[in-house]
């Protein structure tokens, strides 16, 4: 899915600031029709963020259901006999839109965008009233899976999962404006060919107008390096400077619509970074070369924005990462923001990019979070329509970020069950249909303890092996020694599957500010020793291609009787002030592992 752009022939107008904003405890919203005039008994919410936390009030924190948002926009004057696009980057867990009195969009999934082409809706110079319900329900249908429990004291969502169930706009609106006749879609893959460079395109275009495709690749100093005629087609860059780790070097394609007289109809700008991905026996290879994962599972999380998409925090994030010496992160445990792969393209930062599939494992989540107990897999609960709800969000994610170099693998689950004959026949699916969206990443997800070697039943169908592990924190609690033997063990009963192994978690709760002499669970000195003995067990074992510590920043969870104020695994503050495992990770990633 294109992204709404400024271009020659393109204009956008963002709709973020403060909008309308009211609770729907009781549903009436729908039928009253909410939508057809100004909001009753609104207050004001900031878009984008997470409701959550911005107002000072439970109920509006621990909110289920419904909740609306209202603003309304002027379109501008110049775009008149233009198309007009609305887009929505994400409203989680899902909404339904109108402009005016009509509905125009309605889309299941809290992380991907959606958009409505709303040009007959719309004059050029006319405010028009915008409408949004989202609702925030979890069911076993829904990505995460959730229970909504009606007790006699309200609705209470139950999940699975283990951060905080933050729900709204978190990201940008959009209203756009494109020629009528127009670049619908753009798929760039790259290769190489000794020195030089290999950009495979394809372009899709809607419309009435006769025209043909032509593109111009150009480096980053804007000099045409390629040009090409047609939908399809390759281009060669001879000398090409390859997007690399620590290196985000850019080339640019103009996608050109053009008529028979050669005027340009709609101008398209796609940003390529040309690198290659390849797993071969145990190791990860970008650009042939092997490459060693270093860094985090992060969250979209910081303290009152929620999940909201805020610029400061991606560039400080980075700027830490940076810091620490990291060369990559995991987007658990789901698509984050389109700002956050487009930063990621630019700093040469490689993302192992997870969709919203986290907490399908309901016996995990009983024995850890003190849930019910019910069946992982069943016509009742996780079916065949959570799998086609499953299906839907890994094609809107390999549809929005197959165009990023950052992008390294599509990770379509986090600590699934798949120690069961039901799991496997859930997942096996879902593998094919990502190799055939995209033929040209590995494929993985992340495997929880559980489903240890030889119980597992999923794992083979990964090019990679991505496991989440807590031996001396989960397990041998306290006890570093038993932990480092147990690990080992575990370990090289994976290697000897000869795939390349990342450890996608490991970490330790640990809280800010707390010291001991001994190395006593729950200390910043703990949290040092554990990393350092499961560095220890990477270093001896040759399939390990990575190690993304859990995780990048302490975090809002649910409430647990296993967490204080949130998931405390951050080797950063949640307001991002560094631990003592920052230090040590600092000076293990900065000299070469
Ligand atoms: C896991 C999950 C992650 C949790 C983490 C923990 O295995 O993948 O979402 O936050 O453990 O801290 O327990």
């Amino acid at each position: 899915m294109l992204r709404p752009q400024d271009t020659s022939t393109r204009e956008r107008k963002s709709l973020t600031g403060l909008w309308e904003f009211r609770l729907d405890p009781t549903r009436a919203g729908r039928s009253a029709r909410w939508f057809a005039d100004s909001l009753p008994d609104a207050v004001r919410a900031p878009v984008p963020a997470s409701y959550n936390d911005v107002f000072a009030d439970a109920t509006v924190r621990d909110h289920v259901g419904d909740v609306w948002y209202q603003t309304t926009a002027r379109v501008p004057r110049g775009w008149e006999g233009q198309r007009v696009v609305l887009r929505f980057d994400s409203a989680t867990h899902r909404a339904v839109v109108w402009v005016g009195d009509t509905k125009v969009a309605e889309h299941e999934g809290g992380y991907t965008p959606f958009e409505a082409d709303v040009t007959s809706l719309l004059a050029p110079g006319d405010e028009v009233r915008i409408t949004a319900v989202v609702n925030n329900e979890l069911s076993f249908q829904s990505i995460p899976p959730g229970i909504v429990e009606d007790t006699p004291q309200g609705l209470r969502q139950l999940y699975f999962h283990d951060f905080f169930n933050y729900a709204g706009l978190h990201r940008a609106v959009w209203l756009y404006a494109t020629p009528t006749t127009y670049v619908s879609d753009v798929t760039v893959v790259t290769d190489r060919d000794g020195s030089t460079g290999l950009v495979r395109y394809a372009v899709q275009s809607s419309g009435d107008a006769d025209h043909t495709v032509q593109v111009t690749l150009r480096d980053a100093e804007g000099r045409t390096v390629a040009t090409g005629d047609g939908a399809g087609g390759e281009l060669s860059v001879g000398d090409a400077h390859l997007w690399a780790p620590g290196d985000g070097y850019l080339y640019e394609l103009e996608v050109e619509l053009v008529d028979a007289e050669g005027a340009t109809l709609d101008s398209y700008l796609q940003t390529v970074g040309i690198r290659t991905v390849e797993v071969r026996g145990i190791q990860f290879l970008i650009n042939g070369e092997p490459f060693y994962f270093k860094g985090f599972g992060k969250h979209e999380d910081s303290a009152v924005r929620g999940k909201g998409h805020d610029d400061a925090f991606l560039v400080h994030d980075f700027a830490l990462l940076d810091w620490i010496g990291a060369n990559s992160f995991r987007t658990s445990h789901y698509p984050y923001a389109d700002e956050v792969y487009d930063y990621a393209d630019r700093e040469g930062v490689v993302i192992l990019d997870e969709v919203a599939a986290v907490g399908q494992n309901v016996e995990l989540a009983g024995g850890i979070f003190g849930g019910k107990s019910y069946v992982t897999f069943s016509p009742e609960t996780v079916n065949d329509v959570s799998r086609e709800v499953h299906a839907q969000a890994i094609r809107e994610l390999v549809a929005r970020d197959k165009n990023h170099p950052s992008v390294v693998l599509w990770s379509i689950a986090n600590e699934p069950e798949s120690q069961t004959p039901e799991s496997r026949e859930y997942f096996e699916p879902l593998f094919a249909l990502t190799r055939e969206l995209d033929p040209t990443r590995p494929v993985g997800f992340a495997n929880f303890a559980l489903a240890s070697h030889g119980k597992c039943l999923v794992s083979d169908l990964g090019d990679v092996l991505m496991l989440n592990r807590y031996y001396g924190w989960y397990v041998n609690t306290g006890d570093l020694a038993a932990a480092e033997q147990a690990w080992q063990t575990e370990l090289e009963a994976w290697a000897t599957d000869g795939k390349p192994i990342i450890i996608t978690e490991y970490g330790a709760d640990t809280v800010a500010g707390l010291h001991s002499v001994a190395p006593v669970p729950w200390t910043e000195e703990y949290q040092v020793e554990y990393l350092e003995m499961n560095h220890r067990v990477f270093d001896r074992v040759d399939a390990v291609v990575g190690e993304h510590v859990w995780n990048f920043a302490d975090f809002a969870t649910t409430s647990g009787v296993r967490r204080v104020d949130g998931n405390k695994k951050g080797v950063f503050t949640r307001d991002r002030r560094p631990k003592a495992a920052a230090h040590l990770l600092r000076r293990r990633w900065t000299r070469d592992v």
